[in-house]
C-alpha cells in the first residue's frame, strides 16, 4: 500500500550520496550510449594471454585504452550484483538503481506488469531525451519487448531489425560486429540528445561460437574448454566496440557524446574458478571462496570525450551505484528519485557492495557463502574479535535493508503510488516496437 512508500523513503533520504560539484553535470545534454559487455569480467582488463610460445597477447586493446585514459571514469572495485535474471537483472540493476529479486527475473515476472521511473523515463520526462535499446535477439527474451515499454523505451530494435542468418549469429543472436553496423542506420535517425544502450551478445557462454575470420585469437590451454574459448570472444567483442568507436568518430556523435560500458556478470562460473587460477597467477590448490567473490568484479567505466577529469577510481560499488552516477553527471538532480544506490563519484557516499544473496564486500571485508574474509590476507576469519563481530553484523544489516527495501519496492509494485518525483506514469500502450515487417 501507500504507506509502505514511508519506510522506502526514509531509506534514500538516509542514503543519499550527494554529487561532486565538480562532476555535477560535467556531460549535460550528451548522448549516451551504453555498451554492455556480456559476461565481461575485469579480469580481462589489461589481462595479456600468453600463447603456447609464450607469446603475450592482450585480450582487449582497445577497452584497456579508454580503461587507462583521463577521459574515462573507471572503476576497478565494482561489482556485479545479479541473480537468476543473469543480463536482465543486470539491466533491471543499471537502469533503476534497483535490485532483481531474490528468485527468478524480475524482467520476466513483474516488468510488464510494475511502475518503474526508469533512466530511459526520467531522461524523457526531464531533460527531453530519446530512448533506443537495440539488441540482436528476439524481442521476448527475458520479456524485453514488454518491460523496455514500462522502462519508457521509445524504441526497440530487437532481431526483426536485423538481417540475422546462419552464418552472422548464434544462439543468442547476431554477433556483435554486423550487430553494431547495421544499428548505425537506426542510431543515425535517432533525435538527439539519445540515451541508448547496445545489448552486445556474442561473448557469452559457451564462447565457442565464433566462424571463420574471427577465431584468429589464441585459446588459453586449461583442462576447461569453457575457459579455453573465453578469451577469443572477448577479444572480437573488443574489435567490435573499436570499429564502433570508428564510427562514432566519423559520423560526428563522438564529441556530443558519452559511452557507458559494463560486464554484465560473470562469464566463468565459481565452479570453473580453479581451472582459471594458473592464468591468473595463482595456484588452484589454494584457490578459495574469497578468490570467488574478488572474481565478481566487472568492468565499469564513463567514457566522456574531452574531459581529463576521468581517472581509476577504487571505490566500492556495484550494479545498483551506475543510475545516481550517471544522472549526475549529465546534471539531473536524483534526491526526488527512489534509488538504491549511490554515486560512485560522491565523496560522501559509502564504500560497500551487496550481492543479491545477502553476502557483501567493503574495503576491508569480505564476506561471501557466509564468511568473514580480511581482505588484506584474503584469509578466514576464523576467531573474529568482539568488535569485529559487531561490525560484522551491522554491515549484514546494511545489506539486508537494501534489499528488502528493494524487494518492498518491486514486490509492492510501490513506485505506481509514488508522485514525488513529478513524472507522470507510463502509459505502456501507447509504445509499439513492431517492426513494419512484421
Ligand atoms: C540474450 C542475452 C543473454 O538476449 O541478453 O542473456 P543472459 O543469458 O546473459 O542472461
Ligand atoms: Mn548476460
Amino acid at each position: 500500500s501507500a504507506t509502505d512508500l514511508d519506510a522506502v523513503k526514509s531509506y534514500v533520504r538516509d542514503h543519499y550520496a550527494a554529487p561532486d560539484e565538480s562532476l555535477f553535470g560535467l556531460a549535460k545534454g550528451r548522448n549516451v550510449i551504453y555498451l554492455h559487455l556480456e559476461s565481461t569480467q575485469q579480469f580481462l582488463i589489461n589481462y595479456k594471454l600468453k600463447d603456447e610460445n609464450g607469446v603475450e597477447h592482450e585480450v582487449t586493446p582497445f577497452i584497456n585504452s579508454l580503461y587507462n585514459s583521463n577521459s574515462t571514469f573507471s572503476f576497478d572495485n565494482f561489482f556485479h550484483q545479479v541473480k537468476a535474471g543473469k543480463t536482465s537483472d543486470a539491466e533491471t540493476l543499471m537502469e533503476n538503481s534497483l535490485f532483481g529479486l531474490d528468485q527468478g527475473s524480475l524482467f520476466t515476472q513483474l516488468g510488464g506488469k510494475n511502475t518503474f521511473q526508469a533512466a530511459p523515463n526520467i531522461l524523457g520526462q526531464t531533460q527531453g531525451y530519446t530512448s533506443a535499446a537495440f539488441h540482436g535477439n528476439v524481442g521476448n527474451f527475458w520479456n524485453r519487448n514488454e518491460t523496455y515499454k514500462h522502462l519508457g523505451y521509445d524504441y526497440f530494435f530487437d532481431a526483426s531489425y536485423y538481417d540475422v542468418n546462419s552464418d552472422n549469429s548464434f544462439q543468442y543472436g547476431l554477433n556483435d560486429k554486423p550487430f553494431l553496423q547495421q544499428s548505425v542506420q537506426y542510431l543515425e535517425h535517432l533525435q538527439q540528445p539519445f540515451y541508448s544502450k547496445f545489448i552486445m551478445v556474442s561473448n557469452h557462454f559457451p564462447y565457442s561460437q565464433l566462424k571463420g575470420d574471427e577465431t584468429g585469437f589464441p585459446m588459453a590451454n586449461t583442462s576447461d574448454q569453457t575457459i579455453n574459448n573465453y578469451f577469443s570472444t572477448a577479444n572480437y567483442m573488443d574489435t567490435a566496440v573499436k570499429e564502433f568507436f570508428d564510427y562514432l568518430k566519423a559520423s560526428g556523435l563522438y564529441d556530443n557524446s558519452i559511452i557507458v560500458m559494463y560486464g554484465d556478470h560473470y562469464g566463468i562460473s565459481n565452479s570453473r574458478n580453479k581451472q582459471l587460477a594458473e592464468l591468473l597467477g595463482k595456484s588452484s590448490d589454494e584457490w578459495s571462496n574469497y578468490d570467488n567473490a574478488q572474481l565478481q568484479r566487472v568492468p565499469y567505466m564513463i567514457h566522456v570525450p574531452g574531459t581529463d577529469k576521468g581517472g581509476i577510481n577504487h571505490t566500492y560499488g556495484g550494479e545498483v551505484d551506475a543510475l545516481p552516477t550517471l544522472l549526475h553527471l549529465l546534471g539531473v538532480d536524483t534526491q526526488n528519485y527512489i534509488q538504491l544506490g549511490q554515486d560512485l563519484l560522491s565523496k560522501k557516499r559509502d564504500s560497500f557492495v551487496t550481492f543479491r544473496d545477502g553476502d557483501f564486500v567493503t574495503p576491508e571485508y569480505t564476506y561471501y557463502g557466509n564468511k568473514l574474509y580480511d581482505n588484506k590476507t584474503g584469509l578466514l576469519i576464523e576467531e573474529p574479535t568482539e568488535a569485529q563481530v559487531a561490525q560484522v553484523k551491522a554491515l549484514k544489516e546494511k545489506a539486508n535493508l537494501q534489499l528488502s527495501t528493494s524487494d518492498q519496492i518491486n514486490n509492492g509494485d510501490l513506485l505506481r503510488f509514488y508522485t514525488d518525483s513529478g513524472l507522470k506514469t507510463i502509459d505502456p500502450t501507447e509504445y509499439s516496437y513492431l517492426h513494419q515487417n512484421d
